[in-house]
């Protein structure tokens, strides 16, 4: 079909723009687009960024969590989906509310630490084990953690130099235990049967605002996220009532005294939540967040972001604010070797599952979703791509672009198109393959699916030779 005069000049613009800015933005926060994500919780893992969230359901009007998700990055850009490592069914005494939690690592174990409902309606801290990172997790103890029936939610764990482990938690009020070794049981030998209480006081957590919707006397709220950097301890956490902003307080010591050190990241957006997750990572500091931005979005359908900052020279934080762009890619991504289709930067109109051959697949494809994995390195040049795909219906096909979709007055490279036939089932996996033209050096990488209505294939992995 000829383009207008008036398509052409747009066009004529979007070129010139990639031209000045590299390739143009789509947005690369939220991290998933897939389902809604909240309460980010990171672990570096060797030379792996993991990411553990939580889940609000599609559409949800209330906290209606179910199960906890994983993803994993080595870019900060791309992330490859893990699915559900652990979900409330894996608790046979819990029975709502899978809301934040933490995964850590000592001598070669996980353990993931989450908030529960339990079966008589009280809350309690829970603890999940697994030898892999991406789990599957089992139930360490057969029973609960820890309880003190006064808001026991959002456990942050974080075990220091001289291996003792603490573990912080609590809305409104904010405890710790001592981990003992095995990560799995705690210091009976202080505070209430091994439980502090930790003194919310205006010098350590601020003045309260009279925002919170029940009256509290410092800005202290929930989503406590406890570390150590540079001998000085932080506990940066949720507050100010809803909604809320993030602050912080510092210590010379792992239990306190704490000393309030103001907002960092202001309230913005429609959640009235949000939940603060910190790491360094390959020499860079993120710090992940939740909001609304996904379409739908919402108090109840949140979704995990991502920013890189750096600390002062003091070790205080800059104010940080909420981006649709996020971190600076901090590596290239080898298509010459098999990649995951649920490795995505941004894609919209697609979902995840479990794949009967291992790992996960992305399913829900429809005519005009897309997924885009960013920095894709094709070197001296790619000759073909191939593809595990599985279709029940017609199939369809994938447009591979670099650098931009051709859609509306977006113009990218279309440098093949691969051809999905039906392959008997849903899950009956194929390979595919197609002729690759002009895939040189660094680029972003956009599988464009195309078909007719309904439901087209499902798409597992792909290489390009
Ligand atoms: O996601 C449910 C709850 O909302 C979390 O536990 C809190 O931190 C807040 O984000």
């Amino acid at each position: 079909m000829k383009r207008s005069g008036i398509q052409k000049l747009i066009a004529g613009i979007t070129l010139g723009l990639t031209a000045v800015c590299g390739t143009i933005c789509f947005a690369d926060n939220p991290i998933v687009q897939t389902v809604y994500t909240a309460d980010p919780a990171p672990m570096v893992y060797k030379d792996t960024l993991y990411l553990y969230t939580s889940h609000d359901e599609d559409k949800s009007t209330k906290y209606v969590m179910k199960d906890w998700r994983c993803y994993s990055t080595t870019d900060m850009v791309n992330w490859t989906d893990h699915g559900v490592p652990l979900s409330l069914k894996d608790f046979s005494w819990a029975k709502s509310d899978a809301w934040a939690g933490q995964c850590i690592e000592r001598d070669g174990k996980f353990y993931y630490y989450v908030p529960v409902i339990l079966k008589n309606g009280k809350g309690a801290i829970g603890v999940a084990v697994s030898d892999s990172p991406t789990g599957p997790f089992h139930d360490a103890l057969g029973h609960l953690l820890v309880t003190t029936g006064k808001g026991d939610i959002d456990p942050t764990v974080f075990i220091d130099d001289d291996g003792q482990a603490y573990m912080y938690w609590g809305n409104p009020k904010l405890f710790y235990v001592k981990l003992n070794k095995d990560m799995i049981s705690f210091d009976t030998s202080i505070g209430n049967k091994g439980v502090v209480e930790v003194p919310l006081t205006v010098e350590s957590f601020g003045p309260g605002n009279g925002r919170s919707w029940c009256k509290r006397d410092t800005l202290y709220e929930e989503g406590p996220w406890f570390y150590k950097r540079n001998g000085l301890y932080y506990l940066v956490y949720a507050a100010s009532g809803l909604p809320e902003n993030i602050c912080y307080a510092t210590s010379p010591n792992a239990t306190g005294p704490w000393v309030f050190k103001g907002v960092i990241i202001p309230t913005e957006g429609g959640s009235s939540t949000n939940h603060p997750g910190l790491t360094d990572y390959k020499g860079h500091s993120y710090f992940f967040y939740h909001n609304d931005a996904l379409p739908g979005g919402g108090s109840y359908t949140r979704s995990v972001c991502v920013e890189e900052f750096k600390y002062n020279a003091d070790g205080s934080f800059p104010t940080i604010s909420m981006s649709k762009e996020g971190p600076v890619r901090i590596g290239r991504l080898d298509p010459y070797t098999r990649t995951e289709a649920e490795t995505i930067c941004f894609s919209t109109g697609v979902k995840t599952e479990v794949c009967s051959a291992g790992g996960m697949d992305v399913c829900n494809i429809k005519n005009s979703s897309y997924i885009k994995v960013k920095g894709v390195d094709f070197a001296k040049g790619a000759k073909s791509f191939k593809a595990s795909v599985a279709s029940e219906t017609k199939g369809g096909k994938i447009e591979i672009y670099l650098d931009n979709l051709t859609t509306g007055t977006l113009v990218g490279t279309l440098v093949g198109t691969l051809d999905v036939p039906s392959t008997g089932g849903a899950q009956e996996w194929k390979e595919k393959s197609c002729k690759i033209k002009n895939a040189k050096g660094v680029h972003d990488l956009y599988f464009k699916f195309v078909g007719e209505d309904g439901v087209l294939f499902n798409f597992d992995w792909w290489k390009f030779e």
